[in-house]
């Protein structure tokens, strides 16, 4: 049902009538945690696929997967100094193996050497930091004896492929109705779903349907979610529309909508292209790239899911936890434009994003440094104006239709975020 009325902008919030998105179109900035057997491998979470590695081959990483020291913990207060305010975790990726201790299969992290229920350990340590707690679910599962694998994405070595006659997806789907009813019944009040990934042209593709792969009976699993944890959210890679959508690893030009309505959405993101653990990889994105990314997508009104990828023992790299702390130290100066923040339709400046609070408008100058900026579309508009980070004053003159601003005063060099104060909405 859209609700666009003549004359009048696009929703800014999206239509959310039980409230459910309250928290996370405030919260903006969450991390995602990749962990899993495939963290031993050291060569991306897609490493049994990529290598068609047979079962028996893959299970050396079960068998030797001990991180001793690994502090779930670490990675929380990681996230939350950083500004983030919700953890995603991988309760189990595409390779089946499970971090909780599951009923439902012996592959899982209990079994292991280790012995330990991540999920567990991570639901307490987000609940002792206040953090929003989310987890992702694959609904491939490269394990599960019944999972039909489809032909246009192998995803396993070819005798896995042939085996696909003897395979009944229909008591696969039931074992994801088992896996999910303890996750959202075991572990107390759980925020956040993310489900990976079926995505509607798979679902219609003629090589799949009637075939038994990818279907996942995603309205059975959506209603489960619903009654077991009628506040979580859900996000889209069911294959149908939940609470929010998911673009990965690419910033949107613009706001997303559907039907004309703003939709609520998470830009998820890697620091180097790899979302498991991959110790050749040092290509890392910078922490200025990274907050110019989180500017960008709070403009737009989403927000950024950053992925970490804790190596075998459970540890963050040196290079991930400067750039979180980066991050945060930026954010901690900043966060009034972050938090709450959103979408202001004006026209841009060159190399510049705004945010918008109610009736505060935060101007992020990617380029710096100007003598002078020039601010279309706000001529007689701004009350004041002044530095985010030490509120010193920016002085403008009010032309019209633009306002100009001075930014050679040296209370500001260095700095990014200028405050604009609007006139109180009515
Ligand atoms: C993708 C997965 O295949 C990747 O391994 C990763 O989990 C990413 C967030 O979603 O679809």
């Amino acid at each position: 049902r859209s609700r666009r009325r003549k004359g009048l902008p696009v929703l800014d919030q999206p239509v959310d009538p039980e409230g459910r998105l309250t928290w996370f179109t405030q919260a903006r900035f969450g991390m995602f945690v990749h962990w899993g057997l495939y963290s031993l491998a050291a060569r991306h979470e897609w490493v049994q696929s990529r290598e068609a590695q047979t079962e028996d081959e893959y299970r050396r990483y079960f068998e030797h997967f001990d991180p001793v020291d690994a502090d779930i913990g670490a990675w929380v207060r990681d996230a939350r100094d950083a500004g983030m305010k919700y953890v995603v975790l991988t309760a189990k990726h595409h390779d089946g193996f499970c971090l909780w201790n599951t009923r439902t299969t012996d592959f899982s992290a209990p079994h292991t050497p280790w012995g330990r229920d991540a999920v567990a350990e991570f639901v307490a340590a987000c609940r002792a930091e206040g953090m929003r707690i989310g987890l992702y679910y694959s609904l491939i599962d490269w394990h599960h004896a019944d999972f039909v694998i489809d032909e246009l994405h192998p995803e396993r070595d070819r005798d896995a492929l042939a085996r696909n006659a003897e395979r009944d997806m229909s008591r696969y789907r039931d074992y994801m109705v088992a896996q999910l009813t303890e996750l959202l019944t075991e572990y107390g009040a759980i925020d956040y779903l993310f489900f990976d990934y079926s995505y509607p042209d798979l679902r219609t593709d003629e090589r799949f349907v009637g075939k038994g792969a990818r279907d996942w009976n995603s309205e059975r699993l959506l209603a489960l979610c619903r009654r077991l944890q009628p506040r979580m959210l859900v996000n889209d890679r069911l294959g149908i529309h939940a609470d929010f959508v998911t673009p990965e690893q690419y910033q949107p030009a613009s706001r997303l909508e559907r039907e004309g309505v703003a939709v609520a959405w998470e830009a998820c993101q890697t620091l180097n292209g790899s979302w498991g653990y991959d110790a050749a990889n040092t290509a890392f994105k910078s922490e200025d790239l990274l907050i110019r990314m989180l500017v960008d997508t709070v403009s737009k009104g989403g927000n950024m899911l950053l992925n970490v990828a804790p190596d075998g023992q459970g540890r963050l790299d040196e290079i991930s936890r400067d750039t979180l702390s980066a991050i945060g130290g930026w954010h901690r100066l900043h966060s009034r434009a972050i938090v709450g923040a959103g979408t202001a339709e004006l026209p841009l400046p060159l190399d510049a994003r705004y945010t918008r609070r109610e009736n505060r408008l935060y101007l992020h100058l990617f380029a710096w440094p100007f003598e002078r900026i020039d601010l279309p579309g706000l001529g007689g508009r701004v009350g004041y104006a002044q530095f985010l980070h030490n509120a010193a004053e920016v002085p403008i003159s009010r032309g019209d239709p633009s306002v100009n601003a001075d930014l050679l005063t040296p209370q500001g060099a260095d700095e990014d975020v200028l405050h604009l104060h609007l006139p109180a909405q009515k």
